[in-house]
């Protein structure tokens, strides 16, 4: 019976502790860093090099109406390149908002300079294919 009671005292310590991790205010959406923590990020740049001011966020985002992180600069009809920090989800852009208009798919992981691609200056949208909401 005391050795149960170890075993359960030592479970929800863990259970502490992830959500300990979970709350580090250093990482988590919209922060400016590109973070492969809490299931991966996709990272937009306005620049094709991945550097320069970044719009970070570990969700779909039907409409693209924010800005990059600290900055004025609208985030739509202005992405060069984007990185796709979940290692295994894939992430599709969208030049229309609310997943239309042509489309194109980022594996997970990978990074993508669409300067050379026909995909300058065109994403309003994207989704993880985790996303139930998503098409296809
Ligand atoms: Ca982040
Ligand atoms: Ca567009």
């Amino acid at each position: 019976m005391s050795k149960m009671r170890a075993i359960l005292t030592a479970v929800i310590l863990s259970i502490t502790t992830t959500a300990a991790f979970a709350g580090n205010a250093a990482a988590g959406s919209y922060n400016g860093v590109c973070e492969s923590s809490n299931g991966g990020e996709v990272c937009l740049y306005n620049t094709t090099n991945f550097t320069g001011a970044v719009y970070d966020t570990l969700y779909s985002k039907s409409e693209y109406t924010g800005t990059y992180y600290g900055t004025n600069t609208p985030i739509d009809n202005t992405v060069s390149s984007t990185w796709n920090r979940d290692p295994d989800t894939l992430v599709t852009f969208y030049g229309m908002p609310n997943y239309t208009g042509g489309a194109i798919g980022q594996a997970g992981g990978y990074k993508h300079s669409w300067e050379f691609m026909g995909f300058n200056n065109v994403f309003s949208s994207h989704c993880f294919e985790s996303n139930p909401s998503c098409p296809n």
